[in-house]
């Protein structure tokens, strides 16, 4: 596990300690307890097996395959009047932890009737019902904004509900980024920030965009704590997503999150690649998270042999269950597109919202 934290200091100059790497040791042993570890696993397992199916019925799917521990562990054990809004890669393991129907998940990457935008958004949409920020426009960043906003709101309603985005690494690079941090530093809004830092825009390497050396060195320019850490390993990643939302609940502001990983995959199912060495998606073949988490959880006893392939064989069924319901749905057509579920409804209408 590589934990590190950059420096950060808050408006008034005084200094928010940022997570060191032991106090995470101790984080993880007190509050990952057994039942936890192992769903994790079983998610990590789920994305996996999802995300392969999504890459097979749509070629332009994005795929997350190597950065199951970054997704998992960021949106795993949130509360369910929590805000998410999640990267494009790999969003639909956070909707199903929060209940989204995997058949309905399915569909929508489909552009199917039982969807739950009904082909009216993006495919890797998640229903707002379940306090999902949804993607309603291809431009990068624009949920960055949104969360934000949703943030603010929470902070208003005077609770300790939390918001919590996650992003690509090119993504940040956007002005978008900039002005949402900044303005939830300004106030402390109750939100996370979390980069799914897999090195690549498309083609581009990060280093060619980005002159400070990490994403987390960012968070001093606006005075919050910024924490880098190994994306690859899913007790590191929850715990120290974990840990900034306990902050954020107690009204001490946001925090930037870097969560280094890899996307093994391409950029979407159909890239032909090219752009990176073969010696280099070796290596980070190597470092897989999956096979990388089975093989501690083996070692500390909490899972052996049979139970590991159990446990892919009830997932590879579910999903299989999800892909036939997905693909039995009707395409959305005609009647879907209208506004209706677009906008807030008939309320909305008689408060004056025409
Ligand atoms: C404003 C904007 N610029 C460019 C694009 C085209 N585009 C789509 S995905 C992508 C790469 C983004 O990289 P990153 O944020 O690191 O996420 P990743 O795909 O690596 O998960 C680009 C450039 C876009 N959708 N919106
Ligand atoms: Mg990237």
């Amino acid at each position: 596990m590589t934990i590190s934290s950059t420096t950060a200091g808050s408006s008034s100059g005084a200094v928010h300690g940022a997570p060191a790497g032991e106090s995470i040791r101790d984080t993880l042993a007190a509050h990952v307890s057994p039942d936890d570890r192992l769903a994790l696993l079983r998610n990590m397992i789920l994305c996996r097996v999802l995300e392969r199916a999504c890459c097979e019925l749509n070629p332009r799917w994005f795929p997350a395959e190597g950065e199951e521990a970054t997704i998992v562990g960021t949106f795993y054990g949130l509360r369910p009047d929590d805000v998410i809004a999640a990267h494009y890669r790999g969003p639909f393991i956070a909707y199903a932890m929060r209940g989204a129907e995997l058949g309905r998940l399915v569909g929508q990457a489909l552009g199917k009737a039982n969807g739950y935008a009904k082909g009216r958004a993006l495919g890797f949409t998640g229903p707002v019902e379940l306090n999902i920020v949804p993607w309603v426009a291809g431009d990068l960043g624009t949920s960055l904004g949104v969360a934000t906003g949703a943030a603010l709101g929470l902070q208003y309603e005077g609770g300790d509900r939390v918001a919590v985005v996650s992003f690509g690494d090119g993504t940040s690079n956007r002005g978008d980024f900039h002005e949402a941090v900044n303005l939830a530093a300004v106030w402390k809004l109750p939100i996370v920030y979390v980069c799914q830092h897999n090195q690549y825009s498309i083609s581009l390497h990060a280093s060619q965009v980005l002159a400070c050396g990490s994403i987390a060195a960012r968070a001093a320019g606006y005075g919050i704590p910024g924490v880098s850490v190994d994306g690859n390993d899913v007790r590191a990643v929850h715990a120290v997503v974990q840990e900034a939302i306990g902050r954020a609940r107690a009204g001490e502001g946001p925090t930037l999150i870097e969560a280094c990983t890899y996307r093994l995959g391409g950029h979407w199912a159909s890239d032909p690649g090219g752009y990176r060495s073969p010696e280099e998606e070796n290596e980070w073949r190597r470092r897989d998270p999956l096979p990388g988490y089975e093989r501690q959880l083996l070692a500390e006893g909490l899972v052996d042999q049979p139970a590991l392939a159990r446990l892919w064989d009830e997932v590879r069924a579910q999903v299989a269950a999800a892909v036939a319901e997905a693909q039995a749905a009707p395409p959305a057509d005609e009647a879907d597109l209208g506004l209706d579920e677009v906008f807030a409804g008939e309320s909305a209408l008689a408060n004056g919202c025409k």
